[in-house]
């Protein structure tokens, strides 16, 4: 039986990984399935580095594959903010999202570029190993929130490609072509190949 902790307090995110991921393993604990809360600084200004404390230390405690997400969005014309502080660009997502438009307020068309990044850190216990796994998605930052599903920036995220706000899209298009359905989707692939090997070995 293949199990798996997802190490996040982000529901939207939760949604979107156990979603992204189907069947690939058996079963899906979240962090609120365990009694005792396990707290994580996430000190570091790499996502790469927040992604594998928040994977490791929970995978440690509970002795059991662990999954994390530490994601951001860029904006071009802030010089990159709110990045890997995205989570705390404000109280809430009508907070932050109020924050970013004021921020851009002003800024033309052409100069609101942003990009959404995700990094995904598989850590397995009983090996010590860590993988991470990388997506992206480009568009722009519209001029105000449009849209109701989804979670967090996906109001404000326009895709030229779509004509469409990530808050416009159902989660399974959203995870078909976002930073975090990329990352996962390779995490998936990676896991194919080495069941497939492991398998051929037996
Ligand atoms: P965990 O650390 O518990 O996973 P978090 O919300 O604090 O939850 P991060 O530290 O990775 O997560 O912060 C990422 C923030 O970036 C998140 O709070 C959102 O505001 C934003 N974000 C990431 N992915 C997003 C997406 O797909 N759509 C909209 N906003 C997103």
């Amino acid at each position: 039986m293949r199990e798996l902790i997802i190490s996040t307090g982000n529901e939207g995110k939760y949604k979107e990984i156990v979603s992204t991921l189907g069947d690939t393993f058996d079963r899906y604990y979240s962090l609120g399935d365990f009694d005792e809360k396990v707290v994580v600084e996430e000190d570091s200004p790499l996502y790469f580095e927040n992604a594998m404390k928040k994977a490791r230390k929970v995978g440690d405690r509970f002795n059991m594959a662990t999954l994390a997400d530490d994601s951001g969005l860029e904006i071009e014309a802030l010089g990159g903010k709110p990045g890997v502080l995205s989570a705390r660009y404000g109280i809430d997502d009508k907070d932050r999202i109020e924050r970013v438009l004021q921020e851009l307020n002003g800024v033309p068309w052409e100069k609101r570029g942003a990009v959404f990044k995700a990094y995904i850190a598989l850590y397995m216990p009983d090996k010590g190993w860590v993988y991470i796994f990388y997506g992206q998605i480009k568009g722009f930052i519209g001029f105000e929130a449009k849209g109701d599903l989804g979670f967090g920036y996906d109001p404000i995220f326009y895709i030229p490609q779509l004509g469409k706000y990530l808050a416009e899209l159902e989660m399974e298009t959203k995870n078909r072509i976002s930073h975090r359905g990329k990352a996962l989707n390779a995490m998936k692939e990676f896991l194919n190949a080495d069941f497939f090997i492991r398998s051929r070995k037996r």
